[in-house]
């Protein structure tokens, strides 16, 4: 671990805060909205609880882990001899992606989901594990390869969400059908980040600000990739569950009714 100054550490000790505390208010929120839905669509809501339920609990590690690895010394954070623990974050991911893949289908198609989740999920878990060797090799011919070999699922992945999805995206309604796109787009732009992240020691970066640059970009990532794209997923499952007659409401008027 390089030296850090006082704000470059702050930086990061606050970004993992931050990020500890949207996946904990998601998780509230995301339970607490699932009975507003439709019952077909609350497996969604149930699989982003939980997604932002383990991030949570990996973000209060990686952030205990964090304080341990430094001590400060003559105005500078330096290492305390301690390693940072990265390998929170693809424990992490192994957890979480095929979750996310999974909610996303489930949200689509709720009655005809079964075999392109279960390879979706497969092939998220395939890319995770293929990229943990690389991520942990000390040299770039090593990380080169097993990062080419994750990137395998990783293509199929997206390339089957863009093109499977295409055909489901036909029977929504149009609202439905633009929420569903700009959620595709959520998760290639917040997925494409973390291969970017992992060739930076290939491409030369080292040092201090590549130690925030890359522990900073993974909270963005991540808090857009589970919280928000869970907020995607909400707000997909409310409009199909309107469009199928679903009326939370009237439940509000019922229970009113009995208090009159
Ligand atoms: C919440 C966490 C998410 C959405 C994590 C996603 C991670 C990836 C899309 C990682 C992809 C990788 C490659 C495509 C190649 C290099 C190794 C990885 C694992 C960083």
């Amino acid at each position: 671990m390089p030296s850090l100054s006082i704000p470059q550490y702050d930086l990061v000790y606050n970004a993992f805060s931050f990020s500890f505390a949207t996946m904990f208010a998601a998780f509230i929120f995301f339970v607490l909205v699932r009975t507003q839905l439709a019952p077909q669509y609350r497996g969604a809501m149930i699989m982003s609880a939980l997604v932002v339920a383990v991030a949570g609990y990996h973000y209060f590690r990686i952030f205990e882990s964090w304080s341990a690895a430094f001590t400060l010394s003559g105005g500078r954070y330096i290492a305390s001899g301690k390693p940072f623990n990265d390998a929170y974050r693809y424990i992490d991911w192994l957890l979480t992606v095929p979750l996310l893949v999974t909610e996303l289908i489930y949200v689509i198609n709720p009655r005809n989901r079964g075999r392109l989740a279960f390879t979706l999920a497969t092939a998220a878990a395939l890319m995770v594990i293929l990229g943990y060797p690389g991520e942990i090799a000390t040299d770039n011919g090593t990380r080169a390869l097993w990062g080419f070999l994750s990137t395998i699922p990783f293509v199929y992945i997206v390339y089957t969400l863009f093109t499977g999805l295409g055909e489901a995206m036909k029977e929504q309604t149009p609202h439905g059908r633009v929420l569903i796109r700009n959620t595709r787009l959520l998760l290639l732009a917040t997925w494409g980040f973390y291969p970017i992240v992992y060739l930076l020691p290939i491409l030369g970066v080292s040092g201090a600000a590549a130690v925030v640059a890359v522990q900073v970009g993974y909270c963005i990532a991540d808090v857009a990739a589970k919280a928000g794209y869970g907020l995607m997923i909400y707000a997909i499952a409310n409009e199909k569950s309107k469009a199928a007659g679903w009326k939370y409401d009237s439940s509000i008027k019922t229970a009113a009714g009995i208090i009159d």
